[in-house]
């Protein structure tokens, strides 16, 4: 819908690897199927296939010429381009869905995939139902227009291309999960994909060191090429310090669950991970589920498992990830449940129309799914519980002069000097702080020296005075006795013109003052229409002084 492309900042790294992928996937617009990508494991034999009587399901080729045949039918609104290779060196096909297609609009983006696992063929027909659905009914269907409008939706159908031919060259079937990756020595070493994923990876006996265990999480985290595609593509989403897609589903079967994070863990909301972000993940679940007739529910608890995708994406890029586990409801029983005959495709992908279009459309605040409070808190135009890195920078100015305690995103240990000082945390477990560590006491690792300085990425404010929310953070201010009004914290706006205006300021005194959060809620209408920073500074004023300050959840309301 928005016409305004990018700034060409953002163009130029966002396309880069993109437009060298379509250069590949030249055939993405041309109606004829594209044959698979040669092998030397295939240069004989003829292309796996379905029997016949599980025709309706697409092998390999099929799939790769279905959604080149869409991008062919849509190319103002489809787009496919290959995100890296298998093990056995085939692409890995996504398609971009959205108006505008070729430009990277500043628009949320969904990201859905399908087939980590080899012989979960329902989950490549409903990716394929789903690239249907958002190119087909576009133009017809309201709520398809407006989402193809206003999002971007890539779909990956099939990260395991190896592993799902391989399926099909059993009698039928392999009742394969893997990928095909092995050593030279051709000892079985191949990789569950959904174990492998880079974050707490091995941690906790949700997969298997075992090379012949259906769970092999591999040799070590990202050692498949499948899932370094899938990271490679989700990093590149990462545009001036925020990333771009916020909502994600990884299709699997079965069971008919929608799972959300985390899986490694029984607890609910351990400390990486923020209590919003629960309360949104099992509304957005519960909501989901209440479309398609799934249990929701935390992946946990069905079973533990360690170096798996949503965990990964959650943890890492705070996406609202979630595993559906396709028709039908019996545990798998690793033959029978993978393989529902084909004239159940139509009905059980149709059946998560409204439930996956839900999630398409929360991806512009799915905070939005817990109440509308939850909305205007974390969907304004600025939201940062320093979990992440959202592009803050010290020193901007180059007028910094601490020696020691400078601003940092970390974990705060807390401090005790006749009373805390610096404490954990406000929300999950990283915040802006004045030298995280404590030390080997708590003047050791404090705020020394003079200033130091934090700026914000640019947020740009509604033009609309009465629509511009409120500067909203906590933050802790803690010092000894020792102190005096050289002593400072502050929080200024950066206006356009680069002029700084400080908002909050509080100032050292000689008594002993203990860290406590506190939340300011500031009126910034002044800067209706501009693009501003936030600014957050502390000094130490006094050699010796104990100073220890911290910011969290800085937001710009709605
Ligand atoms: O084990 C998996 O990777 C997924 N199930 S499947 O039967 N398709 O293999 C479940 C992943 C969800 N995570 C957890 N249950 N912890
Ligand atoms: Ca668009
Ligand atoms: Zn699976
Ligand atoms: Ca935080």
């Amino acid at each position: 819908m928005r016409l305004t492309p990018r700034a060409p900042v953002r163009l130029a790294r966002a396309i880069g690897p993109l437009l060298l992928a379509a250069a590949v996937a030249a055939p993405a617009v041309v109606a004829t199927p594209v044959a698979a990508p040669s092998t030397s494991a295939r240069t004989s034999a003829a292309e796996p296939d379905f029997p016949a009587y599980d025709s309706g399901y697409h092998n390999w080729t099929e799939t790769v010429a279905e959604i080149m045949q869409a991008a062919a039918d849509h190319p103002d609104i489809v787009k496919v381009f290959s995100i890296g290779k298998s093990y056995q060196g085939r692409d890995i096909w996504m398609a971009k869905v959205s108006d505008n297609v070729n430009t990277d609009e500043d628009e949320p983006e969904v990201l859905i995939d399908a087939l980590h696992h080899a012989r979960e063929h329902l989950t490549t027909e409903q990716a394929l139902a789903i690239l249907h659905w958002l190119s087909d009914d576009y133009g017809t269907d309201p709520t398809v227009t407006r989402l193809v409008d206003t999002r971007e939706t890539f779909i990956v159908f099939a990260l395991n291309p190896d592993g799902m031919r391989y399926d099909l060259t059993g009698d039928p079937f392999r009742a394969w999960r893997k990928n095909r990756q092995r050593t030279p020595s051709g000892t079985a070493i191949y990789t569950d994909l959904n174990r492998n994923y880079g974050y707490d990876w091995g941690c906790c006996g949700g997969s298997s060191a075992n090379k012949s265990a259906e769970t092999y999480r591999g040799p070590a985290p990202w050692s498949a090429p499948e899932t370094r595609a899938l990271r490679d593509f989700v990093n590149s989403r990462v545009i001036n310090g925020v990333q771009q897609i916020r909502t994600h589903i990884t299709l699997h079967t079965n069971g008919e669950l929608i799972l959300w994070p985390y899986g490694h863990t029984k607890t609910n909301v351990p400390r990486d991970m923020t209590v919003q972000d629960h309360d949104a993940f099992v509304a957005l679940g519960r909501a989901m589920a209440a479309r398609n007739g799934y249990t929701a529910e935390q992946s946990s608890d069905l079973y533990i498992t360690d170096g798996d995708q949503i965990d990964w994406l959650y943890f890492q890029h705070r996406i609202f990830s979630f595993t559906f586990e396709l028709y039908p409801t019996e545990k798998p029983t690793v033959w029978g449940d993978h393989y529902p005959d084909d004239s159940r495709i139509a009905a059980q992908t149709a059946r998560n129309r409204s439930a996956i279009l839900y999630l398409i459309d929360h991806a512009d605040c799915p905070y939005a799914a817990v109440d509308a409070a939850a909305a205007n808190r974390n969907c304004g135009p600025l939201y940062d519980d320093f979990e992440l890195d959202r592009g803050w920078t010290r020193d901007p100015y180059g007028t910094d002069t601490a020696t020691a305690g400078r601003w940092e995103r970390g974990i705060p240990a807390p401090t005790s000097k006749s009373g805390p000082k610096q404490l954990a945390a406000s929300s999950g477990q990283r915040a802006l702080v004045t030298g995280a560590a404590a030390g080997s006491r708590p003047a050791a690792n404090d705020l020394d020296g003079g200033r130091t300085t934090m700026r914000s990425r640019p947020v740009t404010l509604d033009a609309d005075p009465a629509k511009v929310g409120q500067l909203s953070f906590y933050y802790l201010f803690a010092h000894a006795a020792t102190s005096t009004s050289a002593d400072l914290f502050r929080v200024q706006i950066e206006a356009q013109d680069g002029t700084r205006t400080t908002v909050f300021e509080q100032r050292g005194k000689p008594v002993d003052r203990d860290g406590a959060w506190t939340q300011v809620y500031l009126s910034i209408d002044a800067w209706a229409g501009q693009t501003v920073r936030v600014v957050v500074q502390a000094v130490d004023g006094g050699a010796g002084n104990l100073v220890e300050a911290g910011v969290d959840d800085v937001r710009i309301r709605r």
